[in-house]
């Protein structure tokens, strides 16, 4: 695939309108805060083992561990301007279930799950349930083409120890990454069957985050997650689909941009040379553009 397809794959006219259109990206940006808002006043108990469909105006953010969930839940609660000045980059491994809110609004919009598989048997069952019942009003599913943060030094990786002598870093990150994909496909695998239970509407975004870590590789990620393994899920998901019912769209961004490095800070990957500020805030654009589509049919 030529530089130029691989572009537009990755949303290339889309990008470039955003670009040329900032207030429209505003506004739209404005209407999916207040979407959240108004949609948004049902609580959550705080009991996640509840299979009650008491979730049911919330929107899920799900996916494995260090991808970006609790990053972009703060973008689409409203914190998208602090993220742009910020430079977050830290990790802060999420324990249990977080709910984020509009900054103007006590009510509850965004669930997060923890991602990390020793924290996924305590929450992820009652979820995939509430799933199934019909309680949420769309899915936003984190992957991140294998770069997922995590929280030890990486010569106490599992990965890393099973290596053996043979072990190096550039090794062991090739190893890792490829680790990581199979377990972006084993979330999506796993939550299949509980969306084809779902009777009522509801969207699912697939969201590539961490598009500065990636670039040099985006035909290959493009390849990936639209025209390969991860498609197959998706459609395997989507099954037989009344078309009112569902919609599923996918988009590729950078919620920050920042080196791979683990939660000690070891330097795994510097993020790719030449990805600025003005690629992130495309990406972004259309991640806003995408959700207020989905919105749209939401209400449609
Ligand atoms: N380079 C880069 N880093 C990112 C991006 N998105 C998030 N991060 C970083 O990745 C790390 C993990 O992000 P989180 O939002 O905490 O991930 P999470 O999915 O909530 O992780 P868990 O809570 O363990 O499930 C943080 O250090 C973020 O700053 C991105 O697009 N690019
Ligand atoms: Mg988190």
């Amino acid at each position: 695939m030529s530089e130029e397809n691989a572009f537009e794959k990755l949303g290339g006219p889309a990008l470039k309108w955003a670009w040329d259109h900032p207030d429209e990206v505003l506004k739209k940006i404005l209407k999916v805060n207040e979407w959240f808002k108004k949609k948004s006043n049902v609580e959550i108990e705080e009991n996640p083992s509840n299979t009650s469909p008491i979730a049911q105006k919330a929107i899920l953010i799900l996916g494995p561990g260090g991808v970006g969930k609790s990053t972009v839940a703060r973008m689409l609660a409203g914190d998208f301007e602090d993220i742009l000045t910020d430079a977050p980059g830290y990790y802060k491994e999420s324990l249990n279930l977080e709910k984020f809110h509009l900054n103007d609004d006590s009510n509850i919009g965004i669930v997060v799950a923890p991602g990390q598989e020793y924290h996924r048997p305590s929450t992820w069952n009652s979820l995939y349930t509430q799933i199934g019942l019909g309680a949420y009003r769309g899915i936003i599913l984190l992957n991140a083409f294998g770069y997922h943060t995590f929280g030890v030094g990486y010569r106490s990786h599992r990965i890393y120890r099973g290596l053996g002598k043979s072990a190096t870093k550039p090794r062991f990150i090739r190893a890792y990454l490829e680790d990581r994909r199979e377990d972006e496909l084993r979330v999506i695998k796993n939550l299949s069957h509980h969306v084809q239970l779902c009777e009522n509407k509801l969207w699912i975004l697939s969201l590539i985050t961490k598009q500065d870590l990636w670039w040099k590789d985006r035909e290959q990620v493009s390849q990936h997650y639209l025209q390969s393994a991860y498609e197959t899920e998706i459609l395997n998901m989507l099954g037989q689909h009344d078309p009112k019912k569902r919609r599923h769209k996918s988009t590729f961004a950078s919620l920050v941009i920042n080196n791979f490095k683990n939660g000690e800070g070891e330097l795994l990957q510097p993020n790719t040379a030449g990805y600025d500020h003005k690629e992130q805030v495309d990406s972004l654009r259309v991640l806003f553009e995408t959700v207020y589509d989905l919105m749209e049919w939401e209400q449609s």
